[in-house]
């Protein structure tokens, strides 16, 4: 009989930190409200959430790296919103925040979750904070409370 794993989406008393970038907080605020809105409305507890700014999406793989060390939280949520300008400044940011959200990830085994927008332009941007892509910071909440749950059953 085959064996299958899923997390479901109940917050229940899951413990979140939630890591979100000041740079383009015109964007970064509606993916935090949208965050906590969706682990609220999943049953989660207010008392059990964290929130730390950072100056930029460049600085987030720090903050989560100490979040997670501290054995405090079940999963990290990471929120950003890396716009693309005249300069290969963009690639440099983006790069830097994927590559050590997903390092954060492995190597503390606390699950990391990218919800950092990666946009064109604004216009692109605002489409995934709540206008016609949906809102990348309520997926990104989703995906933590499906990670912390699958996770629960693998221990
Ligand atoms: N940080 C962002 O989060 N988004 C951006 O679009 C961005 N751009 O375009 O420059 C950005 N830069 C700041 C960067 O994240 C650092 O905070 C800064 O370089 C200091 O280390």
């Amino acid at each position: 009989m085959t064996v299958e794993l899923q997390g479901d989406l109940q917050s229940r008393d899951a413990k979140i930190a939630i890591v979100v970038s000041r740079f383009n907080d015109f964007v970064t605020t509606h993916l935090l409200d949208a965050a906590v809105d969706t682990y609220r409305r999943h049953g989660g507890n207010d008392a059990q959430l964290t929130v730390a700014w950072t100056p930029g999406s460049f600085e987030i793989p720090t903050v989560a790296l100490r979040l997670a060390q501290s054995g405090k939280f079940d999963a990290v949520v990471c929120l950003g919103c890396i716009i693309r300008g005249g300069t290969s400044h963009f690639d440099f940011v983006a790069n830097e925040a994927a590559k050590g959200i997903g390092q954060v990830s492995l190597q503390t085994g606390v699950p990391c979750i990218f919800g950092v927008i990666t946009a064109d332009n604004l216009e692109q941007a605002i489409d995934r904070a709540g206008a016609k892509q949906g809102n990348s910071g309520a997926k990104a909440m989703a995906a933590a409370i499906e990670m912390v749950n699958l996770l629960k059953q693998v221990k």
